[in-house]
């Protein structure tokens, strides 16, 4: 069996036998049917399918894109590669860097960067950048430090980055056998959507096949999709996709307006009750910014997207882009009830008993 996303999809991809593959076996997630949250929303237990792209090797989506840009990186002769990141794509980059013996830069928002993904980069030997203010700044520079210094630019404006990405929606068409009808997923810096757009659009031509609307949710204060403009100070508990001016902004509308599907945007209530209640309802846990396509299906739903729909065929697939393990702290600041007990079992059946 082929595995990593450049053996399994090496013709659809940019890569010749020449260039020398950097892998840690991303790609072949499972997509997982949730059949209590379709039945929470109304629909049948077939309806809503996961793809849980945390059960990549780094914990994110963004593995399967830096096996291809680190892989060309290589290719062409780079010593080292550098990206400004929310966390997981410097995670990611930290790690393939490694894998490939480069030199790593990473700029990440000071202080707003899930525990988890800082520990990635961390433990990888990545140079690490806290920068005084926000993704879209520190993009900026990774951009200047990439002309000016020489270093591979990894960041999603690399074009490997979304080829790589979407070799996500081919797995989605080979679970499913046919693409979805709904796709619902996070957006923040927009490439992801603008990658799965394309993969499902290559799918399409190459087999003859439909294509999903293509639902993208933004957090409610950093949606500049939503609002049709940049915006400068972004702020969201999903720190992920706190980002205020997308870089294939372009690619997400066309997304949208081609797929006959929409870029709202979901409060950060909603997020964080969307995180919780897949978590409860299907032992599945991502982190806050993926839960963002969930808060959008439930959102969705509940305004009547689905009451037309043929309902027994339907299938929707929502995109966990994170593993919930990036992010550790944000659970304990739900309301969650726990205690502390004495050690004996007497006070402990007490405790039990009073739950
Ligand atoms: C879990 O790591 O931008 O719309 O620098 O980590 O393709 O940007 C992460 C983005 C969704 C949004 N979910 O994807 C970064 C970074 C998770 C993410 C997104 C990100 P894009």
């Amino acid at each position: 069996m082929k595995q990593g996303v450049i053996e399994r999809f090496r013709a659809f991809l940019p890569v010749t036998d020449q260039t020398p593959v950097v892998t840690l076996l991303e790609g072949s997630t499972p997509l997982l049917n949730a059949p209590r949250l379709s039945k929470e929303l109304g629909l049948p237990e077939t309806a809503v399918w996961l793809k849980f792209e945390g059960m990549n090797p780094t914990g994110s989506f963004k593995d399967r894109g830096m096996t291809v840009a680190v892989s060309k990186a290589v290719e062409e002769g780079a010593k080292a590669v550098v990206c400004a990141s929310t966390g997981n794509t410097a995670a990611s980059a930290s790690a393939y860097a490694a894998r490939a013996g480069l030199r790593c830069v990473v700029l990440l928002p000071d202080g707003q960067v899930a525990a988890g993904k800082l520990a990635q980069s961390l433990i990888h030997g990545a140079e690490v950048l806290a920068v005084a203010g926000n993704f879209d700044r520190a993009l900026e520079l990774a951009q200047q430090a990439a002309k000016e210094l020489g270093l591979a630019l990894v960041n999603s404006v690399n074009p490997y980055r979304l080829e790589g990405q979407k070799t996500a929606a081919f797995e989605v068409v080979e679970a499913l056998g046919r693409p979805p009808d709904y796709q619902f997923m996070p957006v923040g810096n927009a490439g992801n959507i603008t990658a799965y757009w394309t993969g499902y659009r290559e799918v399409a031509t190459r087999q003859g096949l439909g294509l999903p609307k293509m639902m993208g949710w933004q957090a409610w204060g950093a949606a500049p999709l939503v609002l049709g403009k940049p915006v400068a100070r972004p702020s969201t508990v999903a720190t992920a996709i706190r980002i205020g001016t997308p870089a294939t902004w372009l690619g997400a509308m066309r997304a949208k307006d081609e797929s006959g599907g929409t870029i709202a945007r979901v409060k950060d209530a909603e997020i964080l009750s969307a995180y919780r209640r897949l978590a409860r309802l299907e032992g599945v846990f991502c982190e806050p910014s993926s839960a963002a396509g969930i808060a959008g299906l439930v959102r969705a739903s509940r305004e009547g997207l689905f009451s037309q729909a043929d309902r027994t065929e339907l299938r929707i697939v929502c995109v966990l882009t994170g593993h919930g393990l990036k992010d550790p702290e944000t659970p304990k600041t739900l309301p969650h009830k726990w205690k502390r007990v004495p050690a004996d079992f007497p006070a402990l059946k007490r405790a039990l008993k009073t739950r």
